[in-house]
């Protein structure tokens, strides 16, 4: 690898693979399946492939919570999609997102399954297939949808930008960490002043929107993203301590940041998840 402050890019970039950093081994610039596998059925309706990371856990805490709502509709199969290891290149994973990217949602319930990738086109489906945490009226739907992509839009900024340089480069680099600080500390100045005259991100009412925005930034102010609240000074930011808090308290939440998750205290982790009995035991993740 070339010295940052030196390197020239050449005319024309070929792929190294030695100079990825941590995600080399899984870091291609191609798409498409490098093994056969199949991926596995489990008995419910709804099966998602994925893994207990910010953009997964959404998804796990949307089913939670239709389920608590009593959508037995919503029961689902949790397979683990080992990202480390390369399962997202499986034939059977990109037949089902060919981004090759967790979450991944299959329905088996519809007349020919339906496949549905990106979190944020997940949670829509199952909003609308619930008819659940979506407001129905336009203009309260519109702001919704509206901060569902704001999150979608926003968190590489976070993730790819600030957590890359700051937690997961190979050293800390002075310019990138400065951009994407500067980007992230904005975008939680965006949240706390909305936060500031709203208890939820739309109003009184509890949605996709916050479910799509808690595990990146709510999880970011408990400081327990790429060990970084110090650094952004995250207990500065009061409005989004307070929907942190509240929200984390969720029983659907403590849940769903349970499923697929491979770190943590052994009673924080439910790899799989085929049947709600498999939280007994206390099963789930409190802030
Ligand atoms: N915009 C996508 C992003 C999904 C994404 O980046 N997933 C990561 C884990 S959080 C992943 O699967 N990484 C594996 C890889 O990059 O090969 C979404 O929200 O679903």
């Amino acid at each position: 690898m070339s010295d940052s402050l030196t390197y020239t890019p050449p005319e024309v970039w070929t792929w190294d693979s030695e100079n990825g950093g941590k995600f080399a081994n899984i870091n291609r610039p191609i798409s498409g399946a490098t093994h056969e596998k199949e991926l596995p059925v489990g008995k419910h309706p709804l099966q998602l492939h994925s893994k207990g990371t910010p953009n997964g856990v959404k998804v796990t805490i949307m089913l939670e919570e239709l389920l608590a709502l009593g959508h037995e509709g919503a029961e689902y199969d949790a397979h683990m999609i080992e990202i480390g290891d390369g399962d997202q290149f499986g034939s059977g994973f990109v037949g089902i997102n060919p981004n090759s990217k967790i979450p991944a949602l299959l329905d088996r319930s519809t007349e020919t399954p339906t496949h549905v990738f990106e979190s944020g086109a997940i949670l829509m489906y199952l909003a609308e297939k619930f008819d659940a945490f979506l407001p129905k009226e336009l203009p309260a739907r519109s702001e919704c949808l509206s901060w569902l992509f704001w999150q979608m839009g926003s968190a590489p900024y976070l993730g790819g930008g600030f957590g890359h340089f700051y937690h997961y480069a190979p050293e800390p680099y002075e310019y990138p960490i400065n951009r994407f600080t500067m980007e992230t500390k904005r975008q939680l100045d965006v949240l706390d002043k909305h936060l500031a005259d709203n208890r939820y991100m739309i109003g009184d009412e509890y949605t996709i929107a916050d479910i799509a925005i808690w595990p990146w930034y709510g999880v970011l102010c408990l400081g327990k993203q790429y060990n970084a609240g110090k650094f952004l000074d995250v207990d500065s930011y009061k409005n989004m301590q307070r929907w942190t808090r509240e929200i984390g308290q969720r029983e659907t939440v403590i849940r769903g940041r349970a499923v697929n998750r491979s770190i943590g205290e052994k009673n924080e982790q439910l790899h799989e998840r085929h049947d709600a009995s498999d939280f007994d035991g206390g099963i789930g993740v409190k802030i």
